[in-house]
């Protein structure tokens, strides 16, 4: 080795061991390594030599430029590691790296479902989870014999207040504020006191809404049997098969055929004349559907998921499943 070389190492040793900060390294990499440090200069001098020399030195330059870099390598690993010993904040360490969160897919589902239903125009409403009875049964219809009033599926915060079991609630304060025509659809959480593996205490819920003159059993059908294909991405095999709700006469509920085996997925109906007349809607002039799904089944049946306790248990495997969807 060229011996100007290897003191060019040894000045190198002698910089590092009396380097006590990355500040200092960082002068000590730009002196040896930097653009116009001390081996871009020896790489210059080879312009004035023969091809053979320059051949030979080249060889040698590299060699040490590789020994160099990896001497300042080791001394920058040393000197982050006593600076993680020494415990103080040190803002001259490099950041750790932020994870990039997924969508829920729960939220996947209301956003693909709400997409759908804003192009047939209707509009968003988030409403309060918190409730009375009037909002929540009264006005929908529900008398005080029903079993969903019963305190062992509704839970009740005091006499007065109780947790919504339905997204209805927020339809009800709508209407009354808006009067009829009307075209919304309400999602969010809803509550029932059931928790089993098929039931969860919290689920989530939307709700379609629309009232105006002359509207019919007929654009319910077409309105959701349209919904259904552009949510699945595919014409469905769906029947309308006759229900019972208090707040809805006719009733229906939708099925769906999957794997040769009809599921239920959808109920819906025209808005009950009781319901539109607890909130002034003239019952003379104006008719209205309306049709409520669960988030957690839709979101089941497009994505193939078998447990519905995976959608609460935040494990990362599950969630991170669904990047990239919106
Ligand atoms: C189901 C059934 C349904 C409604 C919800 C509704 C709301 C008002 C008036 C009348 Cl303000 N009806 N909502 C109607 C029929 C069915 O949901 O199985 N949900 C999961």
């Amino acid at each position: 080795m060229n011996t100007s070389y290897s003191s060019l190492l040894n000045d190198l040793q002698k910089s590092l061991d009396n380097c006590t900060s990355s500040n200092e390294l960082y002068k000590i990499k730009s002196t040896f390594l930097g653009k116009k440090g001390i081996l871009a200069s020896q790489f210059n001098e080879m312009r004035n030599i023969s091809h053979e020399e320059k051949k030979k030195l080249g060889q040698e330059l590299n060699k040490i430029k590789t020994q160099i870099e990896l001497a300042i390598r080791e001394k920058e690993k040393l000197l982050n590691a006593q600076k993680l010993e020494s415990k103080e904040i040190d803002v001259e360490l490099p950041g750790m790296n932020a994870l990039v969160g997924t969508r829920h897919p729960i939220s996947i589902t209301i956003n693909e479902i709400t997409k759908i239903l804003s192009q047939f125009g209707f509009s968003k409403v988030i409403g309060d989870e918190i409730e009375t009875e009037f909002y929540n049964f009264e006005a929908l219809n529900i008398p005080e014999t029903h079993p969903a009033r019963d305190m062992h599926d509704t839970f009740y915060i005091n006499v007065k207040n109780l947790l919504r079991t339905h997204t209805s609630s927020v339809q009800i304060h709508s209407m009354e504020k808006y009067n009829a025509p009307i075209k919304i659809m309400t999602p969010g959480r809803v509550y029932r006191c059931d928790s089993d593996p098929t039931h969860s205490p919290m689920f989530h819920q939307i709700e379609g809404l629309y009232v105006d003159e002359g509207v019919s059993f007929t654009h319910l059908k077409g309105i959701l049997e349209e919904f259904i294909n552009l949510y699945f991405g595919k014409k469905m095999e769906i029947r309308f098969r006759p229900s019972y709700f208090p707040f809805t006469e006719p009733s229906a509920e939708i099925d769906i055929k999957f794997n040769n085996k009809w599921l239920e997925v959808l109920g819906c109906g025209m808005v009950h004349n009781n319901v539109l007349m607890n909130v002034n809607i003239d019952t003379k002039k104006y008719s209205g559907f309306a049709f409520g799904l669960g988030i957690e089944r839709f979101a089941m049946l497009k994505y193939g998921i078998r447990d519905l306790r995976l959608f609460y248990e935040n494990d990362l495997m599950f969630l991170k499943q669904f990047s990239g969807i919106k």
